[in-house]
């Protein structure tokens, strides 16, 4: 497949370049040379056209596999048309030790991951077992190339970058599409270039770019734009490190980030078994990183342009609740005063889908052995989350696991785990405020524990082990001192360690299996009497009329990630069945009227109550509802459920100030009006007693905008202006009820 996207690479970026006439940055490289229709014969406008693409890969993880999957049993086809993989790793609870809760996942889930395996066999699909490791790292380490371009049903997707993919999350309703062999629709992204110049060194590493980035451009500053990093800086760092700063553009709203091809990922490839892949990006390089006009004067190609001088860049901490909330570490102190952050740190965590590299692990272990040497003892807890198991082999084989457990360090299985509420951890239960450090991507609330008062700062993982060691949030290595057992004041010397393993990679079992060469015999069995999963029946298509009549479920005030409109954690278990899983939907969202969370007002009968059992009375009654938000409603995670579960229970409209884009895209999928206030202000409109109209269904079209008609309890009416981003296609979604009616429409005989 690589062999074939590099013999026609050359060729579709020269017509790309006669196409936009003028030099191309790496993204449009990329994205040219995956068009649908093969060679580009018009320049697309950044932020404007709609764009078909096709992906060179596909990649799931469990949590979200199952419902992508279970759409795609339904588009009638045999095999996937693209290399595609599942990974289990979201559904295993961190808890005792790695091979007790691996035991435990694969008892408690025995049927989703049977479930997961069947359905990979039988279509063609590439199947990681639990404990195989998480989806990005295991991609990273396999399947990644430079120049390519791959969808995956998880926002972070896009950790891939660092080896030079153009690589995005999207919901599976998307990946289900390129799995059926049907172009993927894309705005075609704006670009945001990120110079670096300078060299890191001393206790700052990748992840310190990436946290400053996001305090620069926020939560999102990087909607529906691809960050392209460059500069001395960008390639005197690791191929690893560089997946870190990819992996958490998503939390800055990133439709994806990439680097160029350098000797770094040459190094990585030939590490990871992939020296013929090496050779082949050698061999067209120069289509592998953007020209050299675009890097010499990036403001003339760029929408927006950022520096950071990595050689005066200082590690930071963001967080709490935000992961854009930056503080260098030489502030902490004051800012967690002024706060009033807990600065006791309780646990320090490691590991995840990013930072959880040989480089990361080694520099944390270089400090974790000073523990020992300079008399200290280990101030907070220490757990370690290794990306894969070929990390862990490897860590393990050259002595680090040992070091981390002499500072009675914990090691959890190479799953998510304590990164999405998947942490049993002890007392959590009891709500306490604390404060605890990890380098893993995202801090939202109960977002580690599922407790709302853990307070959840992001580091390297370098500065995580610092800090975890000193116990204190205000510790700042590399001005302060620690008192060992001995009453001495002893220093931290800087992190050092190895980019790859001296030794090489070496694994066991990589936990992969190969799917059947013809699948057709293979039976996929679902249980109707399942609780985890269920087969979906078809949404019911568009009545063909104005919406009228329609209540409010919710107004939501302030953030509302995914996490807030289908939380993970405990519900993950839930992730396959629609129905059971629904009864989470928006109860993390904030109540406008009474601040509260899963307290809404039945308008049928008055009487407040959860969110779930509202709507479903509403739906019981045959009334359709609608969901109005804030910024950014839908950040977070690419979980399609944030969109399926309003759908299955009959919200009609989701109406907020922005979007974040999977979430958008989600909603429009499955059918649903995705709209926004033309006038932000007219979210004070909305009152909660409302009924409410929307007019102008009749006569949908791109860039026209809808009405809606409120409905006050006290007689009188408002009447405010709603946009839409749908074209014509997705307009055909919402009137047959969801895009998966098409193509079963298409492929079923
Ligand atoms: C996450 O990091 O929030 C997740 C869990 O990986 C999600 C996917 C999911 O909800 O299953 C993501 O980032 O897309
Ligand atoms: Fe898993 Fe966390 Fe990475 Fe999401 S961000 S894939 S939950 S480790």
């Amino acid at each position: 497949m690589i062999k074939k996207v590099y013999a026609g690479f050359g060729g579709r970026v020269d017509a790309a370049r006669k196409a936009v006439g003028r030099p191309l940055t790496l993204t449009e490289k990329i994205l040219y040379a995956h068009l649908w229709q093969g060679n580009a014969n018009q320049a697309f406008e950044r932020g404007k056209s709609y764009v078909d693409f096709a992906p060179d890969r596909v990649a799931m993880q469990d949590a979200t596999a199952q419902m992508a999957l279970l759409q795609f049993m339904q588009a009638g086809r045999d095999k996937v048309a693209v290399p595609s993989t599942v990974h289990c790793d979201h559904l295993i609870v961190a808890k005792n030790d790695s091979k007790t809760d691996l035991d435990r996942a694969v008892k408690e889930s025995s049927e989703v991951y049977d479930f997961l395996a069947s359905v990979s066999n039988k279509y063609g699909i590439g199947f990681w077992k639990p404990g195989a490791g998480i989806i990005h790292q295991v991609v990273l380490e396999n399947y990644a190339f430079p120049g390519g371009m791959m969808i995956g049903t998880d926002s972070h997707t896009v950790n891939a970058g660092g080896l030079g993919m153009i690589a995005i999350g999207v919901g599976g309703a998307d990946a289900c599409d390129v799995m059926a062999g049907l172009p993927w629709e894309l705005k075609f992204p704006k670009l945001i270039g990120v110079k670096l110049t300078g060299k890191l060194s001393g206790w700052t590493a990748p992840k310190d770019v990436i946290l400053k980035v996001a305090g620069i451009l926020t939560v999102k500053g990087g909607t529906g734009a691809v960050v392209e990093y460059f500069g001395e800086g960008a390639t005197s760092m690791s191929c690893t490190g560089k997946g870190t700063i990819c992996n958490m553009g998503a939390e800055i709203g990133a439709t994806t980030s990439t680097f160029g091809y350098d000797a770094s990922m040459s190094r990585y490839l030939k590490a990871t078994g992939r020296a013929d892949v090496a050779a082949l990006a050698d061999g067209i390089q120069q289509h592998l990183t953007g020209d050299p006009e675009v890097y010499a004067s990036p403001e003339a190609y760029f929408d927006q342009v950022i520096e950071i001088n990595l050689t005066e860049l200082e590690p930071h901490l963001n967080g709490p609740f935000t992961p854009d909330l930056a503080t260098p570490i030489s502030k902490m102190k004051e800012a967690a005063a002024a706060n009033g952050w807990p600065t006791r740190i309780e646990v320090g965590l490691i590991g995840s889908c990013t930072n959880s590299s040989y480089e990361d692990i080694s520099r944390a272990v270089s400090l974790a052995r000073q523990v020992v040497a300079k008399g200290l003892k280990t101030k907070a807890e220490f757990t370690i989350t290794p990306g894969s198991e070929q990390v862990r082999f490897t860590i393990e084989r050259d002595g680090f696991l040992e070091i981390f457990d002499k500072i009675g360090a914990t090691v959890f299985a190479n799953a998510c785990g304590p990164c999405i509420g998947m942490w049993d951890r002890m007392g959590s239960e009891k709500q306490e405020k604390n404060t605890i450090v990890h380098s893993f991507n995202r801090n939202f609330a109960k977002r580690a524990d599922g407790n709302p008062n853990t307070m959840a700062f992001v580091g390297s993982p370098e500065l995580v082990t610092a800090l975890a060691i000193a116990g204190d949030l205000g510790f700042n290595p590399m001005t302060d001192t620690l008192l060992n057992e001995k009453g001495e004041r002893v220093k931290l010397d800087e992190p050092s360690g190895d980019e790859l393993p001296q030794k090489g990679f070496a694994v066991d079992d990589p936990g992969f299996q190969a799917p059947a060469a013809d699948g057709s015999k293979i039976e996929v069995k679902v249980s109707p009497a399942s609780n985890r999963l269920q087969l979906l029946d078809p949404f019911a298509p568009w009545e063909g009329k104005d919406l009228e009549g329609l209540k409010l479920l919710i107004k939501a005030k302030g953030k509302c990630t995914t996490d807030h409109i289908s939380m993970a954690g405990p519900w993950l278990k839930f992730r396959g069945h629609l129905d059971n899983i629904s009864n989470n939907m928006l109860i993390g969202a904030v109540n406008f009227y009474n601040e509260k969370t899963d307290f809404v007002k039945n308008e049928l009968t008055g009487a407040y109550g959860p969110v779930p059992a509202t709507q479903r009375a509403y739906k019981a009654a045959g009334i359709g509802t609608l969901v109005v938000g804030d910024e950014n409603y839908g950040e977070g995670s690419s979980r399609e459920h944030a969109a399926m579960e309003p759908r299955h229970l009959g919200v009609r409209a989701v109406l907020v100030k922005s979007f974040a884009r999977i979430h958008e895209t989600n909603l429009k999928k499955q059918g649903m009006l995705a709209l926004t206030f033309a006038d932000k202000a007219d979210y004070d409109k909305i009152q909660e007693d409302d009924t409410i109209d929307i007019n102008g269904l009749t006569s949908f079209a791109p860039g026209k905008a809808l009405e809606l008609v409120l409905h006050h309890k006290d007689g009188s009416a408002d009447s405010i202006q709603v946009n839409h981003t749908y074209n014509e296609q997705q307009i055909e979604w919402f009137k047959a009820g969801g895009a998966l009616n098409i193509i079963r429409k298409q492929f079923v005989k």
